[in-house]
Formats: C-alpha cells, sequence, structure tokens
C-alpha cells in the first residue's frame, strides 16, 4: 500500500517537474512523502570507471547508476585522505573549520556541536542507518545513526598461511618489545565516542591475494548482504542507507573472477612514472602505504612486473565493488524504491597508481584530488548526464538537503548542485579547493591547492607565519598529466600573482553567484 502512494506522489513529482515546475516545487512535492537516500562510500576510488570514459575497466553496474544519474567530471575532495576527507563531507564543512587534517582524530574534538549529514537527515525524521566504513575506521559517529553503525566481520586475507605468517611477525615484533596490537583510545567520558586512536603497529601481508571464493566471504560482500536485508524492511519508513565499501583500499583482496577480468599482459603502467619537472619536495609523498606490503621493496622503483600486479589487483577490487553496487541497485528495485530513493555514490578521495612515481594518496596532485561522484534522483530530467564544471564533496550535504526538501543549514560550506543537475552546462564555480598539511623536518607546511577551469595552482605555506615557501602551477590545457611546475618560469609571474589572489580570495568568492574581484577570464 505504502508502496503506491510512493509511487503516486513520484509520479505527481515528476509530473511538476516535467511541467517545468522550479526546485522550490519539486522540494514540496518530494516533501509530501519522504524520498530515501541511498549513500554509497567507496574507500579509495579513483575515478577511472567506465562511465568516466575508461572503457578498459569493468564498471557495468557504476556505468548503469551513471545513464540514471548524473557524473560530475571534475568532482574534487578536500582533502586526498579517509579521514579528513570523510570529516569534511560528512560536516559538509572545509578542513581548515573541521581541523581535522590526520587519521587518528575525530571531528567531535574541535566541532563537538556539528551536526552531520545523516544526523541532521535523522533529526528531519529519516531512519539513519551505517553500514561499515562511512566515517574512517575506528572513528564512527553514535549521533548520525537511528541505530548503532554496523560493521562486518572477516579477515583480512584468505588464506590461512599468510595469516600464520603475519602472526608470526606480530610474535616477532612483541618480542622485540613492539607493540603491535594495543590500540589507545581516548573517549568522550560522557557519549563514550572514540576521539582519538593511536599507537598500533601494523603487520602487512602481500599486497594483494585472490582467493576463489564468493564475495560475501569478504567484508565488503558481506556488507551489501547487510544492505540488501535493511532494504527488504526499510521500505515503509524514509531512509537514509550509508553503505561503506572498504576496497579498492589496500591490500587489494577480491575474489579470483574479477582478477580473471583483467590479464596480466594486458596491464598498461602509468606513463608519467616520473616527478613533476621542477616540483618542491613538499608535493611528494613517499609511497609507503604500498611499501609496507610484505612483497613490495622497502625503497627505489617498484619493478615493472610488480607495478603490473599492483593495478591489475587494484582494477580487480573495483570490478567486485562495481558488483556489490549492483546487488544495491538490484535490491532498490526488488523492493519497488527505486523511484522514491537519491542514489549518491562517492570515492573519498583519488590514488597514485604510479603516476607522477607516487604509489598512494595524500597529495594535492589531480590524481589524488579528483573524486568519483555520481547522484541520481526520481524524477531527473537530464538522466546520463555528465558536467565539466568543477564540484566539490562540500557540495553534496546541501545538494541532498534540497533533493529531500530539507533547508540547508546555513554552516554549511558548499553549495547545492541541484541547478547544475538541472543544467549541466550552465555556469559554475570559478574554482574547486583542496589541502593538504606536509612535514618536513621541523619544517611544518600546508598546501592549499585550487582548481580551475584550466590551472591547478598550489601554495605551501608556513603554518605558523603563513609565508608562502613553495608554489606549483600545471596547466591543465597543455599538460593533464600535471608533469611540468610552470609556477617558477619568470614570464608566468603575472598569472602566478593572478591565481595567488585567487587562492586567497577563496572558496566563498569562487561560488557560482559570487562576484570575485579577479578576472575568471583564462583562470
Ligand atoms: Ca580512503
Amino acid at each position: 500500500m505504502s508502496n503506491l502512494i510512493n509511487r503516486r506522489t513520484f509520479m505527481q513529482s515528476t509530473t511538476l517537474a516535467a511541467a517545468g515546475l522550479s526546485m522550490h516545487g519539486l522540494s514540496r512535492a518530494a516533501g509530501r512523502k519522504k524520498m530515501n537516500v541511498l549513500f554509497i562510500a567507496v574507500d579509495d576510488l579513483r575515478p577511472q570507471l567506465g562511465c568516466y570514459g575508461h572503457k578498459e575497466i569493468h564498471t557495468p553496474n557504476i556505468d548503469a547508476l551513471a545513464e540514471r544519474g548524473i557524473v560530475f567530471n571534475r568532482a574534487y575532495c578536500q582533502q586526498a585522505v579517509c579521514n579528513p576527507s570523510r570529516a569534511s563531507l560528512l560536516s559538509g564543512l572545509r578542513p581548515d573549520t573541521t581541523r581535522i587534517y590526520n587519521l587518528s582524530t575525530h571531528f567531535r574534538q574541535y566541532i563537538p556541536n556539528a551536526v552531520t549529514l545523516p544526523e541532521y537527515f535523522k533529526q528531519n525524521g529519516y531512519h539513519t542507518m551505517g553500514l561499515s566504513k562511512i566515517y574512517h575506521g575506528g572513528l564512527d559517529d553514535p549521533k548520525s545513526w537511528s541505530v548503532p553503525h554496523w560493521g562486518p566481520r572477516a579477515n583480512t586475507y584468505f588464506s590461512q598461511k599468510i595469516r600464520d605468517d603475519m602472526q608470526k611477525l606480530r610474535d616477532e615484533l612483541e618480542a622485540m618489545g613492539i607493540a603491535t596490537s594495543k590500540r589507545v583510545l581516548k573517549r568522550d567520558p560522557v557519549t563514550g565516542t572514540v576521539l582519538q586512536r593511536s599507537g598500533r603497529r601494523a603487520v602487512h601481508g602481500p599486497v594483494w591475494e585472490a582467493p576463489d571464493v564468493p564475495d560475501n566471504n569478504r567484508r565488503d560482500g558481506k556488507t551489501t548482504d547487510k544492505a540488501v536485508e535493511l532494504l527488504s524492511q526499510q521500505k515503509d519508513d524514509p531512509f537514509f542507507l550509508a553503505v561503506g565499501y572498504i576496497k579498492p583500499h589496500l591490500p587489494f583482496v577480491a575474489p579470483k573472477r574479477y582478477f580473471d577480468l583483467y590479464p596480466l599482459e594486458d596491464i598498461k603502467l602509468a606513463d608519467n612514472s616520473f616527478y613533476p619537472e621542477d616540483v618542491p619536495d613538499c608535493a611528494l609523498y613517499s609511497s609507503l602505504e604500498l611499501r609496507v606490503y610484505s612483497d613490495v621493496v622497502d625503497e627505489g622503483p617498484i619493478p615493472d612486473e610488480k607495478a603490473r600486479e599492483v593495478r591489475r589487483a587494484y582494477w580487480a577490487c573495483v570490478s567486485f565493488i562495481d558488483a556489490q553496487v549492483g546487488r544495491l541497485l538490484k535490491s532498490l528495485d526488488d523492493n519497488g524504491l527505486r523511484d522514491n530513493t537519491i542514489v549518491v555514490l562517492w570515492g573519498d578521495h583519488g590514488w597514485h597508481l604510479g603516476e607522477n612515481d607516487i604509489w598512494g594518496k595524500m597529495t594535492n596532485f589531480e590524481i589524488a584530488t579528483r573524486v568519483p561522484m555520481i547522484i541520481s534522483y526520481p524524477g531527473q530530467e537530464k538522466m546520463g548526464a555528465k558536467t565539466d564544471a568543477l564540484t566539490e564533496f562540500v557540495d553534496i550535504y546541501p545538494t541532498l538537503c534540497e533533493l529531500c526538501g530539507l533547508p540547508i543549514p546555513e554552516s554549511l560550506e558548499g553549495t547545492s548542485m541541484v541547478p547544475l543537475m538541472k543544467d549541466p552546462q550552465r555556469r559554475w564555480k570559478t574554482a574547486a579547493f583542496s589541502q593538504y598539511p606536509r612535514r618536513i623536518d621541523k619544517q611544518r607546511m600546508m598546501g592549499h591547492s585550487m582548481r580551475t577551469d584550466r590551472y591547478r595552482y598550489t601554495e605551501w605555506r608556513d603554518r605558523k607565519s603563513g609565508n608562502v615557501l613553495e608554489r606549483e602551477l600545471y596547466d591543465h590545457r597543455s599538460n593533464s598529466k600535471e608533469n611540468v611546475n610552470i609556477a617558477n618560469i619568470p614570464s608566468n609571474a603575472k598569472l602566478v600573482e593572478r591565481l595567488a589572489e585567487k587562492l586567497r580570495e577563496g572558496w566563498q568568492a569562487a561560488k557560482p553567484s559570487a562576484r570575485a574581484k579577479v578576472s575568471k577570464r583564462s583562470l
């Protein structure tokens, strides 16, 4: 019965939308019966998917979602590492506001009263549920959820031998007095929320494994099982279901059949596996997160054969997650929820697979800051559209508010993308902003990076004085792979000056409605 009502309400809203009614009208129609939200977070997912023009990557299900939604070709995370990126997206605030720049600190430590995206939906009558990795591991936010967060349990590796080898290494380290399993947790005395975690030295096995197992032998498969179960139970109430997937995060473990999609001999290596010309050291990253794995060299070049294996394993994990997304979408259909559920899919940051001679995230380069972002909503007129407009993760929070007919909280630092989704070619933001902190010896820096239509401009500033220590400038019209830093070329001095002023003006001046002092022309 309620499905019928949902469908009828949806038909009213689509009819109104088709009649060219304003967004206000859509909100009003949606407000009669709330739309659901399926919020899919994928860890470390590059925007290298079929729907982003990479036909060599097998992502038929994400591509199907794109066909009924909109693909944001130039979306950027606010900091290219899990906790800061997620804390920013979920609070709708930028890292300089959350002050979360690391992996160990909970955002409630600095902004205890922030109302997160799921929390706001909960306050507005939604049943909010979080599965697996939504906030960064171990730093869940109980206030966000109507029911306790749920996490899947499974070993990281399938093979008993790998697990035995790791235990042996752990025992050896313990015998040397190096703690490997104790976690130091600092909790909020009132809520019990873990505010900080530290103190564990992780032991790592090989970088990839391809066991011949069913999907739900792995944690992400179990998460899908749980999501499918919940979707079958929630069809009568408005819900906000956040489903987090932990692959393609390292180690790249996925069922063998996804590896079989990518014959090793077909795997190509990055064609820019070198540091950019004239790049400052602070822009680079040591690739430590890959090198800690037992089968990867500690230093020096990653041999081509290993590089090929790693890239293949990454893409196998991407296809594994794509299959999970397919099951979620099918479950929406099976439960009659497709016509009243908004779907948003995002990956928390990009990843260098050897590009710029880096393996990992944690940089301000395009390859680490550019992210996949796809949104589909019932009644969407421009289905299958793609937009090259500059967008940011902080835009997701206000967008979902508007789509669901909820007032947009004034404190948010993003812009609702609903007008852009209705007109994907319209003028939009003049820049997207990311940042990354860096410490070299005793020098503490913050790298502020800005992507304009044509350029990526980055300043590395002293954290205390704010003095600019290094600059990077990449011209995406002539060099989209950021292979040559042209900031220090004398003839670019005027351009650098204009970009520096635009970076100082910041995100407020780059909003679609803002009038920036700096001319937008050719930036
Ligand atoms: Ca991540």
